[in-house]
């Protein structure tokens, strides 16, 4: 079987291209290694910006978006036992994020995949990419024990870190930059009302804790936990209890609690990967970079290097010029390395490290005091978290 594109992983980025191509006439197979009902059972992301709005009106996957998802104007930071709003539409001018959970704008790709007719091979064992440095590559898989190979023109390698699109590239063609961080977030959903209106990040000398939420009767909560808790280990008691003890006095008198329905603890990690483009593989999404989830520029930054593809291998396919895709790479990478700067900037400024001492406690609680006190301070924590405009510094 033949198609222009291959895209790799029915995850956000994988969906989110295939709708982008769709809508401008490139045909595209999407290759996905587990069920739909498994990439839909993964709780992830929570916050979009702008732009990643933007690019999900453009997709026209934006209808439910617009009705479901919550605005936020601001959020707090709780540090030495206080709260203080960084009012992101005041120091913006006039911008907000949404909350409105990755696991629904999967869904609503999903649907409108399925709505469009589109294909995509779900169970597929053993992926495989050939000849992404030819004109003609291919991926080969296998589905009910029988051996299929796709045609195409471009490999998009959106099938997140643990994928095969990366590995398959030669080790001296890749450079890969890599920070792991000394804990782990365990995270906890439940059927609760939120304990206040906007998120609220704390840092504790206990360790961080996060307060979020998917809507007014679905709450997100995290905890900084070490990398060597087991999830088994931290009942939903344990989990409320130490919740209580790091927010302050009125959250925690305020939290509602309730049987967890989702528990899981993910590592942290900032990794980029340079280039992001060998011959006709492109990498997008996870594949490509993970950054800490404390500044929320997971999601958001998948969603802008899916955006720089579609232009590109729209062009390609539809215009025939090769601009855009010569450029992917390194619009893409200018982009991320100020989101990676910012998630590493603000999970060091509100984690407890195991050497930080009451001294780096005594240092985060000082920079935090001076940003929520000054507006040069504030601003620039606001301008990052909405998000910097499409092409901020790119100079082409
Ligand atoms: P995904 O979501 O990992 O999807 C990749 C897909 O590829 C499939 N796959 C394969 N398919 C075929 N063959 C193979 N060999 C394959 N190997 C893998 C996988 O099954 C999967 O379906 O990557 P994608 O699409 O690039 O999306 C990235 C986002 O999922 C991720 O960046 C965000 O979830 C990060 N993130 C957040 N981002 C935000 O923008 N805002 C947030 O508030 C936010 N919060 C978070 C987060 C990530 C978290 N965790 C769990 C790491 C909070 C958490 C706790
Ligand atoms: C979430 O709701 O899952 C969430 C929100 C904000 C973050 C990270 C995760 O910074």
């Amino acid at each position: 079987m033949r198609t222009q594109v291959v895209i790799v992983g029915a995850g956000p980025s994988g969906l989110l291209l295939g709708q982008l191509l769709h809508k401008a006439g490139v045909d595209a197979v999407i290759v996905e290694r587990q069920s739909p009902e498994y990439v839909l059972s993964r709780i992830r992301a929570g916050v979009l910006e702008q732009v990643t709005l933007n690019v999900l009106a453009q997709a026209g996957v934006d209808a439910r978006l617009k009705r479901e998802g919550l605005a936020h104007t601001g959020f707090d930071l709780l540090f030495k036992g206080e709260r203080h709003r960084i009012d992101l539409a005041g120091l913006t001018g006039g911008q907000q994020v949404m909350v409105y959970g990755q696991t629904e704008v999967t869904r609503d790709l999903m649907d409108a995949r399925q709505a469009a007719g589109l294909t995509t091979v779900y169970s597929a064992d053993d992926v495989q990419i050939h000849g992404f440095d030819t004109d003609h590559p291919s991926v080969s898989y296998t589905v009910d024990g029988q051996r299929h190979t796709l045609d195409c023109d471009y490999i998009a390698g959106c099938d997140g870190f643990h994928g095969v699109c990366r590995a398959s590239v030669p080790r001296a063609s890749i450079q890969e930059y890599e920070k792991v961080y000394p804990f782990g977030w365990l995270g906890v959903l439940s059927d609760t009302p939120p304990v206040h209106e906007e998120l609220i990040y704390v840092n504790s000398p206990r360790g961080f804790a996060l307060c979020s939420q998917r809507s007014m009767i679905r709450s997100r909560y995290y905890l900084q936990v070490p990398l060597t808790d087991k999830v088994e280990n931290w009942s939903d008691d344990a989990f409320w209890t130490e919740l209580r003890h790091r927010l302050d006095p009125e959250a925690s008198e305020r939290l509602v609690t309730g049987p967890s329905i989702e528990k899981s603890i993910a590592p942290l990690r900032s990794f980029v990967t340079e280039p992001m483009r060998f011959g006709t593989l492109f990498l997008a999404g996870d594949a490509a970079h993970i950054v800490p989830p404390t500044g929320a520029k997971g999601l958001n930054l998948a969603a802008t290097d899916v955006k720089y593809l579609s232009d590109a291998l729209i062009e390609a396919c539809v215009e025939k010029s090769q601009a855009g895709i010569d450029h992917y790479s390194t619009r893409c990478l200018a982009r991320i390395w100020r989101a990676e700067r910012f998630s590493w900037w603000f999970t060091s400024l509100m984690h407890r490290f195991p050497d930080q001492g009451e001294i780096g406690q005594k240092f985060q609680e000082a920079e935090l005091d001076y940003l929520v006190h000054s507006e040069a301070g504030a601003r620039s924590v606001a301008e990052n978290y909405v998000g910097l405009p499409l092409d901020f510094g790119w100079k082409g």
